[in-house]
C-alpha cells in the first residue's frame, strides 16, 4: 500500500489507544511516563549539564570551517538554492507571462533575492564605521603572571584574537589616510571568556566623562545641514568644540601631530587609553596602562602624501594590512603594560590616573611586554566579521577589572546599547565572530536573531526544575569577581573632580618632546585645518589654547594664518620631555617596505632582476615600474612589470631605485636617450610621469637612489645628487643597501623643512 496511507494508520491507531500509550513522535493520550520536560510534576535528579551552546568553532585552527559551519558557508555546494534549500533552475529570469510580458507576483523566488538583497546593509557604526580587521595569535610571555590571574596572560598561553583597525569620523566609504584617530580593538577568545580591549592609536581622549560623548562626536561629524566635510576635523563646529572645552586640547595635539596620519595600522602603537586594575591570585590590585607596540616602528605619512592617497588609493590601509598578511609577513604588536600601585587616591606621580586626557610618560613607568600580538589570517568575508564584530569595553576575565575613570563608566553602557541597532538584537554574541570559545551556558533566552535552541526548562535561578543547573562558580573555579574596592562615602553631584581642571601641562609636555620636524608637522596641520574655518573667532580661540601650550607653536600657527599671538592666559607648565613621545630619532627593522624599481624597456635587466631579488631577500617588496604593462626584456626571461608610468604613484613607495644603464636605449619617437635607459622625449626628457615620482617621493623624504647613467633622471626632475638621503652609486647593489638604512629612520628627515 502507499506509505503516506500507512503513516496515516499508524495515527490512527495510536489515537484509538491499546493501553499502552502512543508511539515515539506520535501524539496520543497519555502513555507510561516520559521526562517531565513540558510539565514538571515534582523534583527529580538533576539533569546532565547542558551541552556547550556556543556552536563550533567557526574556523578550524587552520583556517577551514569546520562542522556545521562548513554546511553554512555560502556557495560550498554545486548547486544553486534558495533560502530554504530548494534547488533553482533559473536565477537570471523573472517569470514574466511570455518573454515580452509582464512580471508576475507569483514569482516567490524574484521576491525572496529582491527582498533579501533590499536588506543587505546595516546601519554603519555612529563612530569608527571605516575599519578592516584580521585574525591573529596571541602568545603571552607570562610576565604579568605576577599581578594578574588572568589564564591568558600566563606563561606560553596562545589565544586567538580578532582585531579591527578604523577611522573614527568617516562613513564606512571614507578614505583611510584622513587626519583622524585610529580605533586598535582587540578581541581574545580566551578560555575564560571574551576579554576585548577597545583602544586607539593615542594614549588620551578629548573628554573627561561620557556624558560628552555625543557632544564631541557631534561637533566633529559634517555639518548637519550640508553633511560636509566628510571625515575631516578641519571645520567649524569641531574647532568651536575643541577651543571651548579645553580638556581636548591634549588629544587634539595628538591628532594635529604625526600620529594623525599613520603610514600603516602595521606602524601603529596602540593603547588601552584608560587606567585598568589587574587583579591577583590572591586578589592584590595593581593599576595599569596597556600598550601596544609595532614590531617595525611607529611611523606616519606626511600630510600632503595622505592628501594624494586618498584621490590615488583611499583603501591604502585597509590594502596594506591585508595584502602584508596574504603575502607572510604578518605584522606584529608587542603587549606591554604599566604598573602603578594601586592607592586609594589612583594618582602617580601627580599624574590623576583617573583622567583619560592624561597619560604617563614612559620614563616614569616603563611599558612592560608580557606577550605578542601576530595578526596572520585576513577575514574571508568583511560583513561577517569585520563588520559584524562587536566590541565591548565590559568584555572583562578574571584579573582584568575596571577602575572609576568617568568615561569608561559610560562606555560599559554604550557599546552594548550600539550593537541592538547596529546589529538587529540583543543576541550579537551568537554571531561566529563574536562566539566566545569558552563554553556558554548563559540564562538569556529569546529575542531577535536567536539561533541557540536552548534545552531545559528553567531558565532562571533559583531553580529546582532543571536540578539547579546551571550553578554559579566562586573565584576558585575561575569565575569572575569584581575587585572589593572601597567606595568612598560622598555626596551625589554632577562635577568634576578639581585634578581634572589641569588641561595644559600634558599637551606641553607633548610639544617639547616633539623634534623640530615633528613640531614643523605640527604647526602645518593646525594652520591648515583652522584656515579651513570660516569663522574668525574659531580661529582667535584656538589660538589662545595654543598659546597656553607654547609660545613657538602658537607664534607658528598665527603667522600661517596671518593672526597676531596671543599671550598665555595660564602660567606655562615646567614638565620635563618625554622623548619616548618623539617617532624620530630610532632605527627599525624594514621587513615589508616597499621600495619601486623604476626603469625602462632598455634598462639594465639584469641589473634589475638582481636588486629585485636582493629586495625580497631583505624582507622587502620590489614593484618593478615600467612604461607599460607586461614584461620587460626577452622572451623566456622576461622581468615582469608590477606598475606602469600611469599606475604608479610615489605614496606606495617607501623608497626608490632608479635603476638604468648606461647603455643606448630609443623611446616611442626614436629619441635616443644615452644615459638612463628609460624613455625620453625629443628632447632627451625623461617621461613627465617619472619626473613627478621622484618629485614627490624628495618632497616627501623618501631614500631615492640612482645607478650610474639613471643619475641624469634624478638631475632632470630637479633632485641634487648631494642631497640628504639620495644615493648615487654605481651599481644597484650598494645603492640598495644605502637605501635600506636610511628606511631604518622611515624619512631622511634632514630633508625638512619641506613642502610637505
Ligand atoms: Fe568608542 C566604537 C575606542 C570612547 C562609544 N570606540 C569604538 C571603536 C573603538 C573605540 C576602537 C570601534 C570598535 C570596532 O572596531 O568595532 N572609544 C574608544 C576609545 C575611547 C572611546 C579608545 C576612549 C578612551 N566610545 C567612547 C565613549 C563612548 C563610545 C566615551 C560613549 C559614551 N564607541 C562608542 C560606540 C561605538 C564605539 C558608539 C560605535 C560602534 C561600536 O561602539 O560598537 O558605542
Amino acid at each position: 500500500t502507499n506509505p503516506l496511507r500507512r503513516a496515516a494508520d499508524k495515527v490512527t491507531d495510536a489515537l484509538r489507544g491499546d493501553g499502552t500509550g502512543p508511539e515515539e513522535g506520535i501524539p496520543g493520550k497519555p502513555g507510561p511516563r516520559t521526562p517531565p520536560v513540558a510539565e514538571p510534576t515534582g523534583p527529580h535528579e538533576p539533569y546532565p549539564p547542558k551541552p556547550d551552546q556556543t556552536g563550533p568553532d567557526t574556523v578550524s585552527p587552520t583556517g577551514q570551517p569546520t562542522g556545521a559551519d562548513q554546511a553554512r558557508t555560502a556557495q560550498s555546494g554545486s548547486y544553486l538554492t534558495n533560502a530554504q534549500g530548494t534547488r533553482l533552475s533559473d536565477t537570471d529570469h523573472s517569470l514574466k507571462a511570455g518573454p515580452r510580458g509582464p512580471v508576475l507576483l507569483q514569482d516567490h523566488h524574484l521576491r525572496e533575492k529582491v527582498m533579501h538583497f533590499d536588506h543587505e546593509r546595516i546601519p554603519e557604526r555612529v563612530v569608527h564605521a571605516r575599519g578592516a580587521g584580521a585574525h591573529g595569535v596571541f602568545r603571552s610571555y607570562g610576565a604579568a603572571a605576577n599581578v594578574t590571574k588572568a589564564a591568558f596572560l600566563s606563561e606560553d598561553v596562545e589565544t586567538p584574537v580578532f582585531v579591527r583597525f578604523s577611522t573614527v569620523l568617516g562613513s564606512r566609504g571614507s578614505s583611510d589616510t584622513v587626519r583622524d584617530t585610529r580605533g586598535f580593538a582587540t578581541k581574545f577568545y580566551t578560555s575564560e571568556g571574551v576579554f576585548d580591549l577597545v583602544g586607539n592609536n593615542i594614549p588620551v581622549f578629548f573628554i573627561q566623562d561620557a556624558i560628552k560623548f555625543p557632544d564631541v562626536v557631534h561637533a566633529a561629524k559634517p555639518h548637519p545641514d550640508r553633511e560636509i566635510p566628510q571625515a575631516q576635523s578641519a571645520h567649524d563646529t569641531f574647532w568651536d568644540f575643541v577651543t571651548l572645552h579645553t580638556e581636548a586640547t591634549h588629544h587634539t595635539l595628538w591628532n594635529m601631530s604625526d600620529r594623525g596620519i599613520p603610514r600603516s595600522y602595521r606602524t601603529m602603537e596602540g593603547f588601552g587609553v584608560h587606567t585598568f586594575r589587574l587583579v591577583d591570585a590572591a586578589g592584590g590590585t595593581t593599576l595599569v596602562k596597556f600598550h601596544w607596540k609595532p614590531r617595525l616602528g611607529v611611523h606616519s605619512l606626511v600630510w600632503e602624501e595622505a592628501q594624494i592617497v586618498n584621490g590615488v588609493d583611499p583603501d591604502f590601509h585597509r590594502r596594506d594590512l591585508a595584502d602584508a598578511i596574504e603575502a607572510g609577513a604578518y605584522p606584529e604588536w608587542e603587549f606591554g603594560i604599566q604598573t602603578f600601585p594601586d592607592t586609594p587616591d589612583q594618582t602617580f606621580e601627580g599624574i590623576d590616573l583617573l583622567d583619560p586626557t592624561n597619560l604617563v610618560p614612559e620614563e616614569l613607568a616603563p611599558v612592560q611586554p608580557i606577550g605578542l600580538l601576530t595578526l596572520n589570517r585576513n577575514p574571508s568575508n568583511f560583513f561577517a566579521e569585520t563588520e559584524q564584530v562587536a566590541f565591548h569595553p565590559g568584555h572583562l576575565v578574571p584579573g582584568i577589572d575596571i577602575t572609576d575613570d568617568p568615561l569608561l563608566s559610560g562606555r560599559l553602557f554604550s557599546y552594548l546599547d550600539t550593537q541592538i541597532t547596529r546589529l538587529g538584537g540583543p543576541n550579537f554574541a551568537q554571531i561566529p565572530v563574536n562566539r566566545p570559545h569558552a563554553p556558554v551556558n548563559d540564562m538569556l533566552r529569546d529575542g531577535m536573531h536567536q539561533t541557540a535552541v536552548h534545552r531545559g526548562v528553567a531558565p532562571y535561578r533559583p531553580n529546582s526544575l532543571d536540578g539547579g543547573c546551571p550553578f554559579t562558580a566562586g573565584a576558585d573555579l575561575a569565575a569572575y569577581v569584581e575587585a572589593p574596592v572601597r567606595v568612598p562615602e560622598a555626596t551625589k553631584v554632577r562635577e568634576a573632580p578639581a585634578s581634572f581642571d589641569d588641561h595644559f601641562s600634558q599637551p606641553r609636555r607633548f610639544w617639547l618632546s616633539m623634534s623640530p620636524v615633528e613640531r614643523e608637522h605640527i604647526i602645518g596641520a593646525y594652520t591648515f585645518e583652522l584656515a579651513k574655518c570660516y569663522e574668525q573667532s574659531i580661529r582667535e580661540r584656538a589660538l589662545q589654547v595654543l598659546a597656553n601650550i607654547d609660545p613657538e607653536l602658537c607664534a607658528g600657527v598665527a603667522t600661517g594664518l596671518g593672526l597676531p599671538a596671543p599671550r598665555p592666559t595660564v602660567p606655562l607648565a615646567d614638565v620635563a620631555p618625554s622623548p619616548a613621545l618623539s617617532q624620530v630619532g630610532r632605527t627599525w627593522p624594514t621587513d615589508g617596505r616597499i621600495i619601486g624599481i623604476v626603469t625602462g624597456p632598455d634598462g639594465d635587466l639584469d641589473g634589475v632582476r638582481a636588486v629585485r631579488q636582493e629586495v625580497l631577500d631583505s624582507g622587502m617588496v620590489p614593484l618593478v615600474v615600467a612604461p607599460t604593462g607586461g614584461t620587460l626584456g626577452p622572451e623566456g626571461d622576461a622581468l615582469d612589470v608590477q606598475r606602469t608610468y600611469a599606475t604608479a604613484r610615489s605614496v606606495e613607495f617607501d623608497a626608490l631605485l632608479v635603476a638604468g644603464t648606461p647603455g643606448i636605449g630609443t623611446d616611442a619617437h626614436g629619441a635616443r636617450d644615452a644615459k638612463a635607459g628609460l624613455p625620453t622625449d625629443r628632447n632627451g626628457t625623461p617621461d613627465p610621469r617619472v619626473g613627478l615620482l621622484l618629485a614627490e617621493a624628495y618632497r616627501h623624504g623618501k631614500a631615492i637612489g640612482a645607478t650610474k647613467g639613471a643619475q641624469s633622471v634624478l638631475e632632470a626632475a630637479g633632485i641634487p645628487l648631494d642631497a640628504p638621503g639620495v644615493i648615487a652609486g654605481d651599481g644597484a647593489a650598494p645603492v640598495l643597501q644605502q637605501l635600506t638604512q636610511l628606511l631604518g629612520s622611515h624619512r631622511v628627515w634632514d630633508r625638512f623643512p619641506s613642502a610637505a
